[in-house]
């Protein structure tokens, strides 16, 4: 990894995590509303795989803010679809769960477990026949990977050579389930290994993430067909803000949050003298400001229009949609 691309990963991790931490703050305050699925701990898996899959469509569930982000999304505007605002990335009316932006092929996230999966493979099939080699990324859970709608998913894009990564964040819990009370394995991608070429890796190493993406990335476009990565990964916090977690122990978290992808990867560029110490000073003001700046376009952003809340609903180009 050279310097430019560690500052890269540390600044997009670090405004992920700060984003995330605040948005807890003012969820608590009451300024933001509905669910809020944060993703502090994972913040690998979002930073090192969008800043991978760079082109392409990215269909993901609903712990998407950081993706989004990574992606490109400016955090005021998605910080005001938190607060429900006009100047939300979805115009307020999608919130956390439904941050979606078509010029940067972002079609997150979805609130049905595993239901965006067969929507991915749609849209890999569609890229096939236009001929568009981007390809796909789909992003979901280890409880989504017991649905009926990952295993047809799985099969389809194999059995069509469709150009789609599929990527599991194992983080071991589907809400309050572990995922060895309903599953015969934790190792994921057992599932997939007779349909597509399928890895396991550390996802609380963005730098390892972002190769493995990389060369996912490669190969579907390549007309391969599909390819599978499970990452290991953890939240630190409960499922939702509704969730206090109280199913794990502290020990469990302990073990997780000794190997923080931020801290590590600023350990790792000290001690290999990749990038100089002030850089992180310097960075973590600047995402301070950014966070800040964030937060007051949310607070004095406006509030959706009632005339506006039957727009959006259906895609007016599509002469088979009734609207
Ligand atoms: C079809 C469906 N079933 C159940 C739910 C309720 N539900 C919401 S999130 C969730 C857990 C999913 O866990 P996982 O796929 O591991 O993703 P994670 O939350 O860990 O990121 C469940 C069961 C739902 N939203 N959709
Ligand atoms: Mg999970």
């Amino acid at each position: 990894m050279n310097s430019a691309r560690v500052k890269e990963f540390y600044y997009l991790m670090k405004l992920g995590r700060e984003f995330e931490l605040r948005a807890k703050e003012e969820y608590m305050k009451g300024n933001i509303a509905g669910f809020l699925h944060l993703d502090i701990g994972q913040e690998a898996v979002s930073v090192g795989s969008m800043k991978a899959f760079m082109k392409g469509d990215v269909f993901t569930h609903y712990r998407e803010h950081v993706l989004a982000i990574a992606r490109g999304m400016d955090p005021k505007a998605v910080m005001a679809e938190l607060f429900g605002k006009r100047e939300g990335v979805s115009k307020g009316k999608g919130g956390s769960m439904h941050l979606f932006e078509p010029k940067l092929g972002f079609y997150g996230g979805d609130a049905i477990v595993g239901g965006h999966l067969p929507i991915a493979v749609g849209c890999a099939y569609a890229r096939k026949m236009e001929g568009e080699n981007a390809g796909v990324f789909a992003i979901f859970g280890d409880g989504a990977s017991n649905s009926g709608a990952f295993f047809e998913s799985i099969n389809i894009a194999s059995a069509w050579k469709l150009p789609i990564i599929f990527f599991l964040e194992n983080n071991y819990y589907a809400i309050g389930t572990h995922i060895s009370w309903v599953s015969p394995f934790t190792e994921l991608y057992n599932k997939v290994k007779n349909y597509m070429p399928a890895v396991r890796i550390n996802g609380m190493d963005v730098c390892e993430v972002y190769e493995e993406v990389m060369r996912a990335k490669n190969y579907i476009e390549n007309g391969l067909g599909p390819y599978f990565i499970e990452a290991e990964c953890y939240r630190y916090e409960g499922h939702s803000m509704s969730d206090s977690g109280k199913y794990r122990s502290q020990e469990e978290i302990e073990i997780f949050k000794s190997k923080d992808p931020i801290e590590n990867l600023k350990k790792r560029a000290l001690s290999e003298n990749l990038v100089e110490k002030s850089f992180f000073e310097e960075t973590d003001r600047k995402v301070q400001n950014e966070i800040e700046e964030a937060v007051s376009f949310a607070q004095n952003a406006g509030e959706p229009e009632i005339s506006e809340l039957y727009e959006d609903l259906f895609c007016k180009e599509c002469s088979n949609v009734v609207s």
